[in-house]
């Protein structure tokens, strides 16, 4: 199996201060991954966040014995119909996973308060809401995961008329956080200016939340809210490095 993953940016490399626009990851067999490339490329090219002027695309082998075996979150969904009752469903689901009520608040105002959206995602304490991790505006990576049986995953989400590709890969990244050590629960909304539905998860479910920023903001990012007994290096590890596959 070869994990394939990309990131692109605008104005030079991340690493530069060049802005980001895209990203993708999947851990696929070797006769899809020239066809994995194209449509990661493909994708870069034509994000609606901007022009991409660096791409990066690797590819690097994984033993299939290294691959840890997760399970796909069941998805439930909220209804709101502005923004402000998107905001407060998302703190309910956040409390209800286990969130306190400061700390959901505190991680909805850092969401709110990006200058503009980060590349990863910020560690949050689940019980004050401050901020554990120490990697600034990048944040953290979620790497090397996929979803076993893509094609039925696909046809499963159509049938519940939820199919898009933001959701398809946020159900399988929050399905391998929601199984990482000392994961409380996650927050995210898109960082695409069309796209204003996010979600809470957990390991109890993915809860999906209709307005959860304006239409035409391109700001949006990801919170993992954590122990604050949590093993920081351990779980960015288990984040970044351990390959996952979303059992369907
Ligand atoms: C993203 O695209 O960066 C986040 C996607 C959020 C998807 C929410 C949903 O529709 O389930």
């Amino acid at each position: 199996m070869y994990s394939v993953r990309m990131r692109a940016a605008e104005g030079g490399k991340h690493e530069e201060g060049g802005r980001h626009i895209s990203g993708a990851e999947r851990v696929v067999p070797q006769e899809i991954v020239e066809k994995t490339v194209a449509i990661m490329l493909e994708r870069a090219f034509s994000h609606a966040r901007g022009q991409a002027d660096f791409i990066n695309i690797t590819v690097e082998k994984v033993e299939p014995s290294a691959i840890q075996q997760v399970p796909l979150l069941p998805v439930y969904n909220v209804e709101a119909l502005t923004v402000e009752e998107g905001l407060k469903a998302a703190e309910h689901a956040l409390v209800a996973a286990g969130v306190t009520s400061n700390g959901a608040k505190q991680g909805i105002v850092t969401l709110l308060s990006l200058a503009d959206s980060m590349r990863g995602a910020m560690l949050l304490s689940a019980v004050t809401g401050q901020r554990l991790d120490n990697t600034g505006d990048r944040g953290i990576r979620v790497s090397r995961m996929d979803i076993e049986k893509e094609e039925v995953f696909i046809s499963q989400l159509a049938r519940q008329g939820i199919h898009n590709s933001h959701v398809q890969e946020a159900l399988v990244l929050a399905s391998k956080v929601a199984a990482g050590p000392s994961i409380v629960a996650e927050l995210c909304w898109s960082d695409d200016p069309e796209y204003t539905t996010g979600y809470v998860a957990s390991a109890a479910g993915y809860t999906r939340i209709p307005h959860c920023k304006l239409l035409g903001s391109s700001i949006g990012g990801r919170i993992f809210f954590v122990n604050p007994a949590a093993d920081i290096s351990l779980l960015k590890n288990y984040l970044q490095e351990q390959p996952v596959l979303v059992r369907i």
